[in-house]
């Protein structure tokens, strides 16, 4: 662990960061639940389990006062009709918040808090998407040819709670519609989370 200031390079000749500490891959069998099409998102599994997208971490100690960054590429492809993406979650500490800072590609990040309120932010190279906390959040690659890329800090003790969105899924689905894309309510959602929204 490194004890003075430091620096590091994101390459995006190849969209990585060469002095990673962690990698993380996922492919789709790790997005089981979230797509719409049942039947697509088990044929592309039996077909080889595709790689959806990757993260490439710093490592910091995980508590208040530090932040953790890195870069999140997301591939691009289709599953039925809608795009690739990542889990999404909360931070286990609702309280925390997460800049990403889009370096590559076309995409959204879809957030979405417990009382229902959801929105979504365009990721083009330059824009910077702040998410303020008590938010989940999840990236979606909208281009069918290139990798989305973007950058992201946030503070070390945030950690990570996936479960209500492996459970229930995002309130909207983003889905590709005459050449560009769709937000669409996620019928699932509501299903699985009476009372909401
Ligand atoms: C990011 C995400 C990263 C992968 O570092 O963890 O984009 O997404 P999932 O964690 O949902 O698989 C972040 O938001 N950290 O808090
Ligand atoms: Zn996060």
């Amino acid at each position: 662990m490194k004890k003075r200031p430091f620096g590091y390079e994101i390459r995006l000749r190849d969209n990585t960061i060469p002095e990673f500490d962690r990698r993380i891959e996922r492919r789709l069998s790790a997005l089981r639940g979230q797509y719409l099409d049942e039947a697509a998102f088990a044929q592309a599994v039996l077909n080889g389990d595709p790689l959806v997208y990757e993260v490439y971490e710093i490592h910091r100690p995980q508590k208040e006062g530090e932040l953790l960054s890195g870069l999140s590429v997301v591939h691009p492809g289709l599953v039925g009709e809608e795009f690739y993406m990542t889990k999404g979650h909360y931070h286990e500490i609702s309280d925390t918040a997460e800049v990403y800072y889009c370096l590559k590609g076309h995409g959204l990040l879809l957030m979405e808090n417990e009382q229902g309120d959801t929105t979504a932010e365009e990721f083009r190279p330059g824009r910077v998407v702040y998410v303020v906390p008590g938010y989940a959040h999840r990236s979606v690659n909208l281009s069918l040819e290139e990798d989305l890329v973007t950058f992201f800090v946030y503070p070390g003790n945030a950690g990570h709670a996936y479960g209500a969105i492996e459970a229930a899924g995002f309130q909207k689905l983003v889905v590709r519609r005459n050449g560009t894309y769709e937000l669409i309510q996620n019928r699932a959602w509501a299903r699985k989370a009476p009372g909401i929204g």
